[in-house]
């Protein structure tokens, strides 16, 4: 029987290779995973507890918060600053930024953006949900500001996910590959299940909210009927797999190969997922895993990043997936129409 690695073992071992290895990144990956085990342990035991359902407040968004994304929230928040390597964070919950000033944390050298419980409007109907994070060396000195987020996601020092789903999953990149642990709940361990993944380069699974396609840019319409079409030799009808919850669409194309949609719409000429704690770090990790993304027009990880919550289009997934979709795009939708 192979012997189990797990993810404190895994980080310690590799720390040599993370960047700017100082152990502080090797902390700050090992504080996400006692985090995620412990909204993990909540969203398991969600219905027992009564603490499904929506509270009274809205977030930044307008969105009514989930009374599990308070939650994972509260416990992200207070994983960052009771370790020393975080002197502030953006949270999709937060309407700026959170600047940690106490003694362990002010001179630390990383910064987080995270979306604490994403796809929350799954919570209540047992669908997966998950929590994602950016994590940035700060470029300012003295007290943190907005500009040490406001980075392109090509300058992410380390990026991942965690699932909440069948199985609870941790998946992240330090830059060097990506790699995926599963919980293993009897003995309350990440174990590293998924060495150095990689994405199809090909797949057959395309997602979107089709229910938008009147509104859809004529591009992407034009694809969604390729999509459809049979064709033998790429394996179409390709089959549409749509779950609403970011995190679990990725990770299931990033596993089978396929391409997942939210492009700009009539009604939202930005798209819907936020660039700072969704798009960038799932691009970091789709780009790691040899897969690409991009927002129709640009790399994403290459965008100036001009506001905390911004919101961006996104196409991402298996590269000759991606490139196709941005080939249709070239040719229905001319920038001057998007
Ligand atoms: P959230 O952060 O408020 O949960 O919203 C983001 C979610 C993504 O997980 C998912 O891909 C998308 O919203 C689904 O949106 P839609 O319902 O418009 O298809
Ligand atoms: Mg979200």
């Amino acid at each position: 029987m192979n012997r189990v690695i797990t993810l404190n073992e895994f980080i310690i071992e590799k720390q040599k290779d993370f960047p700017y290895s100082s152990g502080e990144l090797t902390g700050l990956l090992s504080d996400i995973g006692v985090a995620a085990k412990i909204v993990n342990r909540e969203v398991n035991k969600a219905g027992l507890v009564n603490i499904l359902g929506a509270t009274e407040n809205s977030n930044i968004q307008g969105e009514t918060q989930q009374k599990l994304d308070v939650y994972a929230n509260h416990q992200f928040v207070s994983a960052f600053r009771s370790g020393a390597e975080v002197a502030a964070i953006a949270s999709e919950e937060e309407e700026d930024i959170c600047v940690y000033q106490n003694e362990i944390s002010r001179d630390a050298k990383y910064v987080v953006a995270f979306d604490p419980l994403d796809g929350s409007s799954n919570i209540d109907v047992n669908v997966s949900i998950g929590t994602i994070f950016s994590i940035y060396r700060r470029v300012t000195k003295g007290v943190c500001t907005r500009e040490d987020f406001l980075q392109k996601g090509m300058y992410q020092v380390a990026a991942g996910y965690v699932i909440y789903g069948s199985s609870t999953m941790l998946v992240f990149t330090t830059g060097n590959g990506v790699n995926g642990f599963t919980l293993d709940p009897s003995i309350g361990e990440f174990c590293l299940s998924h060495p150095n993944l990689k994405t199809p380069e090909n797949g057959s699974i395309y997602s979107i909210n089709e229910g938008h396609y009147n509104d859809l840019p004529e591009g992407i319409k034009q694809y969604l009927n390729w999509c459809k079409e049979s064709n033998k030799a790429d394996n179409r009808p390709y089959s549409a797999r749509y779950i609403g919850s970011m995190v679990a669409d990725f990770h299931r194309n990033l596993i089978k190969g396929g391409v997942f949609i939210y492009p700009q719409t009539a009604h939202s000429p930005n798209g819907k997922l936020r660039l700072l704690y969704e798009c960038n770090p799932m691009a970091f990790i789709a780009e790691q895993a040899g897969g690409k993304a991009s927002t129709g027009k640009q790399r994403v990880l290459e965008l100036q990043p001009t506001a905390l919550h911004q919101r961006v289009p996104i196409i991402i997934g298996s590269k000759n997936m991606v490139e196709k979709v941005e080939q249709m795009l070239e040719q229905f939708s001319p920038v001057s129409t998007l």
